[in-house]
């Protein structure tokens, strides 16, 4: 009777799951404006129903879209007819899917009893996460607290982990995973947690830092969106709060902010992927973090980490004019991105977010930075578009140990130069 109970459990949990079988990932490279034009009337065609991970803004970066099997015939063929040259980056996305599945399964076989036992080289689900936390929080009483900053629409907490050794502390915050599908972020962010406590007290670099700055540390910025990418579509990106007037749901949480809210580079559809909702902060993941800014008063860097691209930014985002600290942020990101380098030679572009990546307004450290945090900063982590949102998770480590020593490099430097 309980075997029929799994199978039925594991049958309903795979039928409610979004499947990719079929579905590509193109690498469009257009030669010119003209090609430019073409490909966003592509990305209007809602019937076609792809998923740009990376939008057609100019010919100085490549696009990257995931395309739905029904629709591969036609796009192909849009793009042969106009001559627009392209690579196919991923053959099946399922298949690496289906990889990834099962390198969860298989590390999955013993639940940790300590932060010691977590199995930082695979992911994890929102619960697995969370026991994570509280383990951390357990075994290092006078480092590591919990706070719970407020709720996700769908009623989960916003849990931020606080690393303090003294009262009253100027702080650094660094966030992970606001994008649900990003899911290196989130597993750097476990590490990173992890690397903390454990440096703090060896490691000369940190543990200055941590004598005179408090850490936040939210791991699962986005929980309903990252729930929903283990349970029902791992493509998810948005938060999960419906829209009214719309079947479809959710905000895009790095438009919603109010800093150019509402400007170019977001989109008023609420089927768009860049959906900037219907008012700044109208989204409690994003308003609570709005609130803790507030209230805190006094954060010397803030630091939101997305993937894919190897990028290290700052602001703006929505203007092309440069912020008052550009020399010294510019300075600050080519130490980082070279620190960053010197472990496994991941090569990390830097610059101001519209003239890197491109013009995104509503974005979070556009608004950080309009607050007085001077040391805003934004990473799109690995890779550059091999395995985009899917990186394997034999990259996790790797990635969030290079990662790390940028954070130092921006830690140390807030250190030196606030006061
Ligand atoms: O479009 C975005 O929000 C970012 N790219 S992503 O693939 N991670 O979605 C780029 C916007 C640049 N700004 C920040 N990364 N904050
Ligand atoms: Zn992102």
């Amino acid at each position: 009777m309980k075997g029929l109970w799994v199978f039925l459990t594991l049958a309903v949990a795979v039928l409610a799951k979004e499947n990719f079988v079929g579905q590509q990932v193109l690498r469009i490279t257009a030669k010119n404006e003209a090609e430019i034009s073409l490909l966003m009337e592509l990305s209007q065609l809602e019937h076609l129903q792809l998923d740009f991970w990376m939008e057609p803004i100019d010919e100085s970066l490549p696009v990257d879209v995931r395309v739905p099997f029904h629709s591969l015939q036609p796009v192909k063929s849009f793009l042969a007819y106009n001559d627009i040259h392209y690579d196919i980056m991923i053959e099946d996305l399922q298949d690496l899917l289906d990889m990834e599945q099962r390198e969860m399964m298989n590390s999955r076989f013993l639940q940790p009893r300590s932060t010691d036992d977590f199995n930082y080289a695979s992911y994890h689900t929102l619960s697995e996460i969370n026991s994570f936390i509280d383990m951390l929080v357990q075994e290092n009483p006078n480092l590591v607290s919990k706070l719970v900053i407020g709720q996700s629409y769908e009623g989960r907490p916003l849990n931020v982990l606080k690393f303090s050794t003294g009262a009253n502390r100027p702080g650094i915050w660094i966030d992970t995973g606001i994008h649900s599908r990003e899911w290196v972020t989130q597993a750097s962010g476990t590490w990173f947690a992890k690397k903390i406590v454990s440096d703090y007290g060896s490691d000369a670099a940190l543990t200055a830092i941590l004598d005179k700055f408090d850490i936040f540390l939210e791991i699962v910025t986005n929980p309903d969106g990252f729930h929903f990418t283990h349970t029902s579509n791992r493509m998810w990106r948005k938060t999960r709060k419906p829209n009214s007037g719309s079947a479809c749901i959710g905000v895009d949480p790095n438009r919603n902010w109010d800093a150019g809210f509402g400007g170019a580079g977001s989109s008023n559809s609420p089927c768009s992927e860049t959906y900037r909702g219907p008012y700044a902060h109208s989204e409690p993941e994003v308003k609570a973090i709005v609130d803790f800014v507030i209230s805190h008063g006094n954060l010397k860097a803030f630091v939101s980490i997305h993937s894919y691209s190897q990028m290290l930014l700052y602001p703006y985002g929505y203007i092309r004019t440069p912020c008052t600290d550009h020399a010294e942020l510019d300075a600050l990101a080519k130490k980082a991105i070279t620190d960053l380098k010197s472990l496994y030679g991941t090569n990390y572009k830097y610059g101001s977010i519209i003239n890197t990546i491109y013009q995104a307004s509503g974005g979070t450290i556009d608004w950080t930075y309009n607050q007085g945090i001077k040391y805003s900063y934004t990473f799109e982590l690995r890779d550059t578009g091999r395995f985009g949102f899917v990186l394997p998770a034999n990259q996790i480590i790797p990635t969030a140990q290079e990662t790390w020593l940028a954070l130092m490099a921006i830690m140390e430097h807030t250190k030196d130069n606030s006061y």
